[in-house]
């Protein structure tokens, strides 16, 4: 067998020397955004976190391959590819045996920093429970995966395409910390409030560095943290515009039967032609903003972690 891992050589020089590091999805590039604005946005947000003192990892399978850290053109190349697969838990390794080429979800993505000793990641939007779960049984895996692996994951909430109280609802049964930054409430992804008050809140990336390690160190407990990181006050998108585009959303994927892993994003695709790209324009406003506060977090797990 051919080594089924490899870091880049920035990824492997930070990781070696105990320097803070930040994972980021590769789903998020080939199923969340159109090309080319895609790796516009994966150049951009790598260099934010270069820029707040952090080392960015994209993690992503490449031939069998899985890539702990993307070079220019690696990126290149999986953004503009065709048929990518979009790997969850349950098709990481799969993928891998077989030489295949995919792009990691929020839970793959956990799996991977977890085995190279990464503890942040930042994203844009998880998984959760969409809505009309109650019979369509559609439960993200990213859900179940902050239940099991100690990750802590920055993103500005789940969208409201999907079912926001089902979803915390959810991770609070899978004992998941679902803390706010800076502010009560559950962000809603392109709006800063979603009507819900948040489990907990956290104003200070220390802090929140130093709650993963308590769990991890005193008790030994599985899982990540959920950090709901609210989207900048000027790039934000009122509840009251997007409601009908998320509806219409909705409605097309249930008049065109879109089942599964399918359905996150065709939504997603089909709200960014809604809304004339002006989702997209937000969608890269606060994965910017959740990729800064994920190097301030792994700054300080850098420091702790001694
Ligand atoms: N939500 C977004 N943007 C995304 C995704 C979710 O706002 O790009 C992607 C992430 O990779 C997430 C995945 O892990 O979709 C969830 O897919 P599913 O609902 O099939 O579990
Ligand atoms: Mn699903």
């Amino acid at each position: 067998m051919t080594d089924p891992i490899t870091y880049s050589p920035e990824v492997a020089s930070a990781l070696k020397d105990g320097a803070p590091v930040v994972a980021l999805e590769s789903t998020i590039i080939t199923h969340g955004m159109p090309y080319p604005q895609n790796v516009e946005t994966a150049r951009q947000v790598e260099a934010d976190i270069r820029a707040e003192g952090a080392v960015p990892a994209t993690i992503a399978v490449l031939e069998g391959v899985l890539h702990i850290g993307l070079t220019e053109a690696e990126l290149d190349r999986l953004a503009q590819a065709r048929d990518v697969a979009k790997l969850s838990r349950a098709d990481l390794a799969a993928c891998m045996a077989r030489g295949g080429t995919g792009a990691t979800t929020v839970a793959a993505t956990m799996i991977a920093s977890h085995r190279a000793g990464i503890h942040v990641f930042a994203t844009g939007g998880i998984g959760g429970v969409h809505r009309g779960a109650e019979t369509s049984f559609d439960i993200s895996a990213d859900l179940i995966e902050l239940a099991k692996t100690p990750v802590t994951v920055v993103a500005a909430g789940a969208k409201a395409i999907l079912d926001i109280p089902k979803t915390l609802e959810v991770l609070e049964t899978q004992g998941v910390p679902v803390i706010a930054f800076g502010q009560d409430e559950v962000p809603a992804f392109w709006s800063r409030s979603s009507g819900l008050a948040a489990p907990l809140r956290m104003d200070d990336p220390a802090l929140i560095a130093k709650a993963a390690l308590t769990r991890s160190r005193v008790f030994g407990l599985e899982g990540g943290q959920l950090v709901v990181n609210p989207i900048p006050e000027t790039d934000e998108i009122p509840r009251s515009v997007m409601i009908p585009v998320i509806e219409e959303a909705l409605a097309a994927a249930e008049a065109q039967g879109i089942t599964a892993k399918a359905v996150t994003p065709f939504l997603l695709d089909h709200i960014f032609h809604a809304t004339k790209g002006a989702s997209l324009t937000a969608n890269i406003a606060l994965v910017r903003n959740n990729a800064r506060l994920g190097a301030a977090i792994a700054r300080e797990f850098s420091t702790m972690d001694g």
